[in-house]
């Protein structure tokens, strides 16, 4: 290398005033180009002035990625900066062109940092470090990267030490990040899915409210629950016969038995029957009540999980379900996805009846709010607290030394906030 660092100065002209002036878009738009030229993000932040105008900076592990916009003008200038030769800032010159639908661009390169010009400077790192550090641990951070999930309005960060899996499936981008508060974390377009330290609470309250809830479950359907979690604690029940998985992407299978192998530990089980396919389809071809649970473990309504979370689709899944059969699904997060959640309410209750339907909650630290819905809806009107067997419950969390799930708790998940009740009332 001739130089530290290379730094291309842009002029996008003749670009769409309506993107120029969308600082959500242009954050997402300077996000995906940094990542897509190979960079690690660090953080971001942009503003949109007054009347118009955005401003903003990615600050990525390789330098930074700066925007500033005239939308009147249709004009933005950029400067993509990159240090060492893991990034090729050309791919995100070509990228952002393309996002704001530029008449035309040019673009200058510069070299920053002749290393001819360059002499070592006496500076030991290691040296200072010992010096200040404190019985409180190390003050000089050498690592400061963080994941955020986040949409127009609130976001939610967690520090990591690197990506462990990256790949574009055929239906979405899937990561695992290596945090450093909650161990391994999938993500799927951008979205916390699971991570090793709190996962037990979305997968035990998914699997154990309906399972000792039902009088005798035989067979379970999983849609989605890639990762394995949900199948693991199924397994658990030895009254199962056979436990169905459906799961569309097998990129999300690869990378969780890679790097969540506790998370993945029964995806070989010998009960459970692992389908890579559509689970939609798979309901669809399903013959009528040949299930007695039918679990919908889907990531959040956009992308490939769209179609889950339609009429269409449920009433096929009340039709696979047994007469005595209870459906579960994940059902987002009142607070956070508050229309959703409302519609998801509003659509079970239209087609298994208002009083066979019931919400319930659990405090996922990981996801948007940390307060999570489920829904439990019973074909043949097994109340989840009436008709769930106790003693059974405490027994089986007692000897599966459960971590989140236990008797009391069965029913208070069902004790709803009011402004959750009054949203589904
Ligand atoms: N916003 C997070 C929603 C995630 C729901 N599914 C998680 C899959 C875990 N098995």
């Amino acid at each position: 290398m001739a130089s530290l660092g290379r730094h291309i100065i842009v002029e996008y002209y003749d670009c769409s005033p309506e993107i120029l002036n969308d600082v959500v878009n242009i954050e997402k738009s300077m996000i995906n180009a940094a990542e897509e030229a190979g960079a690690t993000i660090i953080n971001s932040t942009f503003h949109h002035f007054s009347p118009y105008g955005v401003s903003g900076v990615v600050v990525i592990q390789e330098s930074h990625l700066a925007i500033h916009t005239w939308p009147e003008y249709g004009y933005a200038s950029v400067d993509l900066f990159t240090c060492g030769d893991t990034v090729n800032p050309w791919v995100s010159y070509q990228l952002l062109k393309e996002a704001f639908k530029a008449g035309h661009g040019s673009a200058v390169e510069l070299s920053r940092g002749e290393m001819a010009l360059l002499k070592r400077k006496n500076f030991d790192v290691k040296a200072l470090r010992d010096e200040k550090s404190t019985d409180e641990g190390d003050p000089i951070r050498t690592r400061d990267v963080w994941f955020t999930e986040r949409d127009d309005k609130i976001a939610l960060s967690l520090k990591h030490d690197g990506k462990l899996y990256d790949v574009q499936s055929d239906y979405q981008r899937v990561s695992v990040f290596n945090t450093q508060a909650y161990g391994n974390m999938l993500t799927l377009d951008g979205m916390v899915m699971t991570t090793e330290k709190d996962e037990y609470v979305y997968h035990e309250m998914i699997t154990h409210i309906p399972m000792l809830t039902h009088p005798n479950p035989k067979r379970a359907l999983v849609i989605g629950g890639g990762d394995g979690g949900t199948a693991r604690e199924l397994l658990r029940h030895d009254s199962l016969e056979e436990v169905v998985m459906v799961e569309i992407d097998d990129k999300v299978i690869e990378a969780s038995k890679m790097h969540l192998p506790t998370i993945a530990s029964a995806l070989e089980h010998p009960k459970l029957n692992l389908i890579v396919d559509d689970g939609i389809k798979y309901v669809n071809d399903a013959a009528d009540e040949s299930f007695d649970l039918v679990i919908v473990d889907s990531t959040d309504p956009v992308g490939p999980a769209e179609g889950l979370f339609t009429v269409d689709f449920y009433k096929e899944v009340y039709r696979i379900l047994s007469k005595d059969g209870i459906m579960v699904t994940q059902s987002e997060s009142p607070r956070f996805n508050s229309k959703v959640f409302k519609e998801i309410f509003q659509t079970y209750r239209g087609i298994y009846g208002q009083e066979q339907v019931h919400c319930y909650l659990a405090y996922i630290p990981t996801y948007p709010t940390g307060m999570w819905s489920f829904s439990y809806s019973s074909k043949g009107g097994a109340h989840p607290i009436a008709n769930f067997d106790e003693a059974k419950s405490k027994a089986f969390a007692k000897e599966h030394r459960l971590k989140y799930y236990n008797e009391d708790l069965h029913k208070a998940a069902f004790a709803l906030p009011s402004f959750v009740r009054d949203m589904i009332s």
